[in-house]
């Protein structure tokens, strides 16, 4: 199988929560090795440039807003397809809808608080992980 690398948020409301040592560990133990991290604190041009593809959707000012309230953690994390592996772990968008055991079922809220991101395909993973960081700030295990 091939390595991977996808894009991860904790999002705000995990951040608050104070479970960002609780969702590594998930990632560590479905064996994702954590490439680049840092905490920042988006802008609104910032998280309407990340999240442009739903600029259409109903709910985008809801997500701009709610990935503004506070600092995030956005982390590389690489493995044996670890894209498909993170969104696995993450669980449904709705945690209500979520598999029990999921980052999403254990710590998100709502739809729209729901705890992380993950980026769901190759060519997204690409851009969003650029977005954030150069290949330089990559530490490949
Ligand atoms: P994903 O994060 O599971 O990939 P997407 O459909 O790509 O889900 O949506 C991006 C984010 O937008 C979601 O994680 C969630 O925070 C928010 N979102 C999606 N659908 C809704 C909705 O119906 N109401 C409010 N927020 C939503």
């Amino acid at each position: 199988m091939a390595i991977e690398r996808t894009l991860s948020i904790i999002k705000p409301d995990a951040v608050a929560k104070n479970v960002i040592g609780k969702i590594y560990q998930r990632f560590e133990d479905a064996g994702l090795k954590i490439v680049a991290a840092k905490m920042v604190w988006l802008s609104e041009k910032e998280a309407a440039a990340f999240y442009a593809v739903h600029k259409e959707r109903p709910f985008f000012n809801d997500l701009v807003r709610f990935m503004t309230s506070g600092p995030v953690m956005v982390q590389v994390l690489e493995g044996e397809n670890a894209i498909a592996k993170n969104r696995e772990l993450m669980g449904a968008t709705d945690p209500k809808k979520a598999a029990p055991g999921t980052i999403r079922a254990d710590f998100a809220e709502s739809i729209d608080a729901n705890a992380v991101h993950g980026s769901d395909g190759p060519d997204t993973a690409r851009t969003e992980i650029a977005f954030f960081f150069p290949e330089m700030a990559i530490y490949s295990r």
